[in-house]
C-alpha cells in the first residue's frame, strides 16, 4: 500500500488513521438533503427522513457522514447558498453529537463557514476549493478538506470531457490545489484528494483513474477518497439502472481500496462495510 505524508487525517474533532496502526479503509455515507433525494413532503418531512437515513447509516457501520444540499449529478442545476444552508444546517445541528465525523459537501464559501461554525469536521468540495474565497473560509480551525477534481460543472460536465492524459492532468490539478491549501496555511494532515469519478469523465477516463489510484496517491502522498457508488460508469459496465447498481458499486469500492483508496464514498453502507470486513480478513 502506498506511503502517505501523514498517518492520520485531522478531521475536526477526530483523528482518522490513514495507514499503520489502527488503519482500515473508511466508509463515507452520502446523505443528500435535496428534493430529488426525498419525496416532496416539505422541510420537516425531509429533515425527518434525512435523520432516519443517518441513523441507519450509523447502525450499518458508517465512518463519516457526508451531508449535501445541492445535487451534483450530471445535468443538475445549482442552488442558491441560502437554499443550500436551509437544507444542510438543520441536519448538521441535529447530527452534531451523533459520534461520527460530519462532512459537508459544498462548493460555496458561505456554506463552508456556517457549516464549520456549526461543527462540521470535513468540507468536501467538488470544485477542489477553486473558488477564491473557499480556502480562506476553511483555513482556520481543524476541519479536513476533501479536494476533488471536476472538469466543467455538473450541468454540462458529461457533454464531451476531453483529456490528453487524464491521470497526469487530474494529478496536476490536485497538486496545484494542495499547494494552494499549503499557501493558505492549511496543514497537509487536513487534506485528502479525490479524482472525482464521473465528474467530467468518460468510462475510459474513470477506468484509467481507478487503475492508477495508487500512482496518484504516491505522487501527492495524500490519502485518496474515491466515490464510485451507483455512478453511470457502474451502469455502463453492468448494463443496470441506478437502483440496481449496488453489487457493481461494492465491487468498485473494493477495487478502489485494493488500489490504495483510504476512504470510499458510498450509498450502500451496510453492504460495503461487510465487503471490506471480508476483504480485510482475507487479503
Ligand atoms: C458529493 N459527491 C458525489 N460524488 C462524489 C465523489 O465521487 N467524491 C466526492 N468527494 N464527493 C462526491
Amino acid at each position: 500500500m502506498s506511503k502517505l505524508l501523514h498517518d492520520k487525517l485531522h478531521c475536526g474533532r477526530y483523528l482518522l488513521p490513514m495507514q499503520g496502526e489502527g488503519f482500515r479503509p473508511l466508509v463515507m455515507g452520502g446523505l443528500n438533503v435535496t428534493p430529488d433525494s426525498f419525496s416532496d413532503g416539505g422541510a420537516h418531512a425531509t429533515l425527518d427522513l434525512a435523520l432516519s437515513r443517518a441513523e441507519q447509516m450509523i447502525a450499518d457501520g458508517v465512518d463519516i457522514i457526508d451531508i449535501g444540499g445541492e445535487s451534483t449529478r450530471p445535468g443538475s442545476a445549482s442552488v442558491s447558498a441560502a437554499q443550500e444552508m436551509d437544507r444542510v444546517m438543520p441536519v448538521l445541528y441535529v447530527l452534531r453529537d451523533c459520534g461520527k465525523p460530519l462532512s459537508v459537501d459544498t462548493r460555496r464559501p458561505d456554506v463552508m463557514r456556517e457549516a464549520i461554525a456549526a461543527g462540521a469536521d470535513m468540507i468536501n468540495d467538488i470544485e477542489g476549493f477553486r473558488e477564491p474565497a473557499s480556502l480562506a473560509a476553511v483555513s482556520d480551525g481543524e476541519c479536513a478538506l476533501c479536494i476533488m477534481h471536476m472538469q466543467g460543472e455538473p450541468r454540462t460536465m458529461q457533454a464531451d470531457p476531453q483529456y490528453r492524459d487524464v491521470v497526469a492532468e487530474v494529478g496536476d490539478f490536485l497538486a496545484v490545489r494542495a499547494q494552494a491549501a499549503h499557501e493558505a496555511g492549511i496543514a497537509a494532515q487536513r487534506l485528502c484528494i479525490d479524482p472525482g469519478f464521473g465528474f467530467g469523465k468518460t468510462l475510459d477516463h474513470n477506468l484509467a483513474l481507478l487503475a492508477q489510484l495508487a500512482a496518484l496517491q504516491d505522487r501527492l502522498q495524500l490519502p485518496v477518497l474515491a466515490g464510485l457508488s451507483r455512478k453511470t460508469m457502474i451502469g455502463k459496465l453492468t448494463g443496470k439502472p441506478v437502483e440496481q447498481r449496488m453489487a457493481g458499486s461494492v465491487a468498485a469500492a473494493l477495487v478502489a481500496v485494493k488500489n490504495g483508496a483510504r476512504i470510499v464514498r458510498v450509498h450502500d453502507v451496510a453492504e460495503t462495510v461487510d465487503a471490506l470486513k471480508v476483504w480485510a480478513a482475507a487479503a
